[in-house]
């Protein structure tokens, strides 16, 4: 299995529920490690931008509402087959649907205040990396 980047993001209702901490010992105790990360607050157009994809779905509007409300950290997790094993901490989708203990079992309120975001490919992981941090803001591979 190899080594990859994956962009994750605890969205604006958990950092506003100061329950960062422990959604990153989430990613520790799964052997994620941090190369970057930042807090910053998306406006609508950035908002727009990185979802572009999900412009025409009915819950376009709310997503971009709930995405904008606040700030959000935007990190870049790194390990053994990261994005799959990002998206298996996260859980599915709709917090209802999610396996038990998975942070979005655990912690989201519903399927658009889902608490994360994570890449889901490597091609998407790559692009939307690319999107918050400069190649120079990620740290050398940790070893
Ligand atoms: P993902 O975050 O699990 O990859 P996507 O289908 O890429 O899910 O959707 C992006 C985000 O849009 C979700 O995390 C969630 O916040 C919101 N969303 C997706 N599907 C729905 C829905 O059916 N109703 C409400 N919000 C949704
Ligand atoms: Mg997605």
């Amino acid at each position: 299995m190899a080594v990859e980047r994956t962009l994750s993001i605890i969205k604006p209702g958990a950092v506003r529920r100061n329950i960062i901490g422990q959604i990153i010992s989430r990613f520790e105790s799964s052997g994620l490690r941090i190369a970057a990360a930042r807090m910053l607050r998306l406006d609508e157009e950035q908002a727009a931008r990185f979802y572009e994809v999900h412009r025409e779905r009915p819950f376009y509007p709310e997503l971009i509402a709930y995405m904008t409300e606040g700030p959000i950290l935007v990190m870049v997790l790194e390990g053994e087959d990261a994005i799959a094993k990002n998206r298996a901490i996260m859980g599915s989708t709709d917090p209802k649907k999610a396996t038990p203990g998975t942070i979005r079992f655990d912690l989201a309120k519903n399927t658009t205040r889902n608490t994360v975001h994570g890449s889901d490919a490597p091609e998407t992981a790559a692009t939307e990396i690319a999107f918050f941090f400069e190649t120079s803001d990620l740290c050398p591979r940790h070893g």
